[in-house]
């Protein structure tokens, strides 16, 4: 056998690919670099937190719940910890708004460029139950001067001003998908390794698809055109796919097509999922791979947030049915 087969390459690291990427912006300084690679740690250390916790008691609620009014789990806990931490450590980034804090977090990193909004464990209440979960984080170039503390001006930026997105998804391998802007990769974890290798370069999402992610349980309180359009999906034999664990669900239709929905229900009338840390990052994401997100009537990213855990209507995924669906609620509106 030839021996090249014998010891194939182990891929592209991470590190590389950030350093090599670093080369296509003439003026990059490293400090983005160095933020992405500040996530990755975090995201290799929660990883390892989340594969033993059924094993030594951090699974489970930690007894507390957050500004969304949800049941903190312990991990939830542990991983707002770690990620703000190791963005506290690697000194790129001033201020922080995460999901767990109702206020900002601010690093003592005044001279941080850098804002970033993070959902530090979405779907935490999955854990017990082994589905996957997952990180979702945004970076924000600071527009107020160095030297002091990140202002709510720095945070409280529309999607376009992203400089960086991504997610993580500990899954049946833990992935990290992220945007600067120039295309989407995927990398996956080799824990014996302690590195994430390239494995999703240049992902783009399928144009169309024929999957839906919706919860039908709040069927009976969406509006007609919604309804509208769940109907044409069903009438077109396509699948209902709904895990609960929005970066679970939203990976799966990246890669194969599909549509992602949480509209306005009478529980939630502006939606669910929050702009800032779950919508915008993967809709910059999302466009980036040729998708579409939107709040049923505006592009995500054109948002202006008023409020850091404010929540909006959310359709994403594959371009066509992204528009169909915001077509089906024009219908509604003209109805009206
Ligand atoms: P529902 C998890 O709490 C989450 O934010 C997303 O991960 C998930 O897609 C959604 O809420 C599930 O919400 O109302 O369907 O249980």
């Amino acid at each position: 056998m030839n021996s090249d087969k014998l010891a194939l390459p182990v891929g592209t690291t991470l590190d590389r690919f950030i350093m090599r990427k670093q080369e296509d912006f003439p003026y990059a300084t490293g400090e983005l670099s160095q933020l992405l690679r500040d996530i990755a740690l975090a995201t290799k250390i929660v990883n390892r937190e989340i594969n033993r916790s059924g094993l030594i008691d951090i699974a489970g609620a930690y007894g507390n719940r957050n500004v969304q009014g949800e049941d903190q789990q312990k991990l939830d806990v542990i991983a707002n910890i770690r990620f703000i931490r190791a963005l506290r450590n690697g000194g790129e980034v001033c201020t922080i708004i995460s999901e767990e804090d109702d206020e900002l977090i601010q690093t003592g990193n005044n001279q941080g460029k850098y804002v970033v909004a993070i959902d530090p464990l979405d779907g935490s209440s999955n854990i017990d139950v082994n589905v996957s979960i997952g990180t979702i984080f945004s970076v924000y170039r600071r527009v107020s001067p160095t030297g002091r503390e990140g202002t709510v001006a720095d945070c409280l930026q529309p999607g376009t001003h992203q400089v960086a997105a991504g997610y993580v998804i500990y899954g049946s391998s833990t992935m990290l998908v992220y945007t600067t802007g120039n295309g989407v990769n995927g990398f996956t974890y080799e824990p014996s390794l302690g590195e994430f290798f390239l494995s999703h370069p240049d992902i783009t999402t399928p144009a169309t698809g024929t999957i839906y992610s919706v919860n039908e349980g709040s069927s009976e309180s969406f509006s007609s055109g919604v309804t509208a359009f769940l109907q044409h999906c069903k009438k077109e034999a396509f699948s209902g796919r709904y895990i609960g664990s929005l970066v679970a669900d939203f990976h799966r239709n990246l890669l194969k097509g599909g549509i992602y929905l949480y509209p306005a229900t009478a529980k939630n009338p502006k939606g669910k999922l929050r702009l800032m840390y779950e919508c915008n990052p993967l809709a910059f994401i999302v466009e980036q791979a040729g998708g579409r997100s939107s709040n049923g009537q505006r592009r995500t990213m054109e948002i202006e947030p008023q409020a850091h855990h404010e929540r909006c209507p959310v359709f994403i995924g594959s371009k066509d049915l992204v528009l169909q669906a915001e077509a089906a609620l024009a219908a509604e509106t003209n109805e009206a």
